[in-house]
């Protein structure tokens, strides 16, 4: 809620559904939530070389065409073996989940280091020429092979640090507590919080 007692509208400023989901649950029904759709229906184009890059631009393209306070989420995953591959690349390592995970297994193949991260960049730009960025981070090591139909993306593959199943295996209400999300979105929270 705002100060005026009226709920803050955000536009999420992306095209991925089980991003959307995942950002309302965590940060909860005070906030009235609109996606870019609602106001742009082509793909937000990512060209930058870094996730804060590409989510400053997500975001700061949403205010612009929604005129409202808009919440972007670059995020990938680094593996440590492969110098951070796929890393900004994530979404662009193959043309579908399948592809992507299968050249990440076989770039890992025989290799015994399978230490890899999650990362979270989220902006939020609420005001011309004004925003604040968080991020999230979640360490863990790639699965053998993949695991389980929960999540999206690289889910199947990745084992959070302190457990023996993947994201994709543990399910929703474990990941939306743990993940490189769910760290990223508790600091904007407590900005929500103590600013708006
Ligand atoms: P938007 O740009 O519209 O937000 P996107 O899916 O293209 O959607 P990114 O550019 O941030 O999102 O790409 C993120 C890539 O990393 C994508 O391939 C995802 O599958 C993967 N990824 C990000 N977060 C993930 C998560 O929580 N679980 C599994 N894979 C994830």
């Amino acid at each position: 809620m705002t100060e005026k007692g009226k709920p803050l509208t955000i536009v999420l400023a992306t095209q991925n559904q089980h991003k959307i989901d995942e950002i309302r649950t965590i940060l909860g029904d005070d906030i009235n939530y609109q996606t870019i759709r609602e106001y742009f229906d082509l793909k937000l184009q990512e060209t930058g070389r870094s996730l804060r890059e590409n989510s400053f631009t997500k975001a700061a393209f949403s205010y612009k065409v929604s005129g409202k306070a808009s919440l972007a989420d670059d995020s990938g995953l680094f593996v440590e073996e492969l110098g951070g591959e796929p890393g900004v690349y994530s979404s662009r390592y193959g043309v579908d989940d399948k592809e992507r995970i299968s050249k990440l297994l076989a770039n890992l193949k025989n290799k015994k280091n399978r230490k890899a991260k999650f990362k979270a960049i989220f902006v939020y730009y609420y005001a011309p020429g004004s925003f604040e960025v968080f991020e999230g981070e979640c360490i863990g090591r790639i699965a053998m092979e993949p695991r389980g139909t929960g999540g999206f993306g690289y889910d199947p593959i990745f084992i959070p640090r302190g457990y023996n199943r993947t994201f994709a295996e543990l399910g929703q209400t474990v990941k939306n507590r743990i993940s490189h999300r769910a760290q990223a979105l508790a600091k904007l929270k407590k900005y929500l919080m103590t600013y708006k």
